[in-house]
């Protein structure tokens, strides 16, 4: 038994400090209409398009949002965007997710550029601050709506799907 222990000790630490390492590195789960799985590093979110948007939170405040357009994040798993967003794959949809468990759906057409001039974004900065620990790493930002309950903090992941 002490052997076996002794044996198994090492693969286990192992692969703890693997799993550690890979969730510290992960800054997002993109998950495909097929179910298949993205796991978006933050190296490779540092190397997304940044883009810049105002929007005015719930406070009422004007404030500057920066990250990455969630259409971009989309597009890594194949979302029928731009000439393949008709006929069936109009009954897409997506839905975010957060660390509380709050979850929301947004219908695909709001990310495309075809049906919308209004960028929803993956916010990473608000007013060149890095958004603190109760919003971010990661929020999404819907710019224009009456009510941003949609505005979801904690962002955890964003997966595409579709309408049986
Ligand atoms: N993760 C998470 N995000 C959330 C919520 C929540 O309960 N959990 N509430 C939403 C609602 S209903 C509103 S009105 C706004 C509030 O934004 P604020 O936290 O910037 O005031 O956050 C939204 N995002
Ligand atoms: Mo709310």
């Amino acid at each position: 038994m002490r052997k076996v222990c002794l044996l198994l000790f090492p693969l286990v630490f192992s692969l703890s400090v693997a799993a550690v390492g890979y969730a510290q590195d992960r800054m997002l789960r993109v998950v495909a209409a097929d179910g298949s799985e993205h796991a978006l590093s933050a190296q490779e979110w540092a190397g997304l398009p940044r883009i810049t948007i105002q929007a005015v939170d719930h406070d009422g405040k004007d404030a500057r949002f920066e990250g990455v357009a969630a259409r971009d994040v989309l597009k890594l798993v194949n979302a029928p965007l731009g000439k393949d967003l008709r006929g069936k794959n109009l009954a897409t949809y997506v839905v975010a997710e957060a660390i509380d468990g709050y979850r929301v759906v947004y219908a695909l057409t709001e990310f495309d550029t075809d049906f919308t001039d209004r960028v929803i974004l993956i916010a990473d900065r608000r007013d060149g601050q890095a958004l603190g620990t109760k919003e971010g790493p990661l929020r999404i930002v819907v710019p224009g709506e009456k009510r941003p309950a949609r505005w979801i903090r904690e962002l955890v992941s964003i997966s595409v799907k579709r309408v049986p």
